[in-house]
């Protein structure tokens, strides 16, 4: 009996969900939201650590705020880095850091990206699900969103998973499962929003489409699997994508 051809069959993914970052994403939170917030913690407690805006750069491929200042510190001060009590004063340096973050976000000195609010208002318009998935404190998406976007926003995301929620932060895709398990959707339905490498990793590691606008600190990083990279979201149009059969093709011989 001669062969049957091969039957292409295009799976079609609706798209469902917008999963975003938010540092370096919704806002350029890092040089003048963070950076200076890790400077303030380091003079409260009296440590000469400063972190200009190069260092920083260098240092931002370590996420998480604890992990970085660990980083920094075994590298730079390994002394203090030895202490008995080192542990405790991480944990009292992010706590000053995360106090003055706040500050600095509710004084309105952090605006949106361009393109960011519209998307978000279009998504919704168009029912679509929305969810956040980053390695920042909890209380800082929070104050963003409210301090951007108006006091109802946290609650227009329906699942936030953020900081030490998982064991391991961005690349580690650890985040991302734990935002999906509580959207009860599959990758395919969702597309991650990010701006850095390790977010792209971390997308991609959960077989989730993703979606990279670069900014300054990570325009160089490398961005090969994104589904696209976009200068900021003002070109992104939900529009053209209103499934996500971008790249499904299935062979299925007969
Ligand atoms: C953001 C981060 C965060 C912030 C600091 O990464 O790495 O660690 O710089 O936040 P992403 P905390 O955009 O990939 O989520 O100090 O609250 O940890
Ligand atoms: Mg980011």
């Amino acid at each position: 009996m001669p062969e049957s051809p091969p039957v292409i069959v295009r799976r079609m993914h609706p798209l469902k969900a917008l999963i975003f970052d938010v540092d370096g994403t919704l806002a350029d939170t890092e040089r003048d939201g963070h950076r200076p917030a890790f400077n303030h913690a380091f003079a409260d407690l009296g440590l000469d650590w400063h972190w200009d805006e190069s260092l920083y750069g260098e240092l931002l491929t370590i996420t998480g705020g604890k992990e970085r200042m660990r980083h920094y510190a075994e590298r730079h001060a390994p002394d203090i880095a030895a202490r008995p009590g080192f542990d405790a004063l991480v944990r009292d340096l992010h706590a000053a850091k995360t106090r003055h973050y706040l500050r600095l976000v509710d004084s309105g000195t952090l605006p949106l990206r361009p393109g960011v609010a519209t998307l978000i208002q279009h998504a919704r318009q168009r029912g679509l699900r929305l969810a956040i998935a980053t390695t920042t404190t909890p209380e800082n998406v929070t104050a963003l969103l409210h301090a951007t976007l108006g006091p109802d926003a946290p609650g227009w995301f329906e699942v936030i998973g953020a900081g030490d929620i998982v064991p391991n932060k961005k690349p580690a895709p650890e985040i991302y499962r734990w935002v999906l398990d509580r959207l009860t959707l599959p990758p395919e339905n969702c597309l991650a929003i990010e701006d850095s490498a390790n977010g792209l990793q971390a997308a991609q590691a959960t077989g989730l489409r993703c979606l990279v606008t670069p900014n300054d600190y990570t325009a160089g990083e490398d961005f090969s699997g994104a589904w696209r990279v976009l200068a900021d979201l003002r070109e992104f149009d939900l529009d053209a994508i209103a499934d996500l059969a971008i790249s499904n093709l299935a062979n299925i011989s007969s």
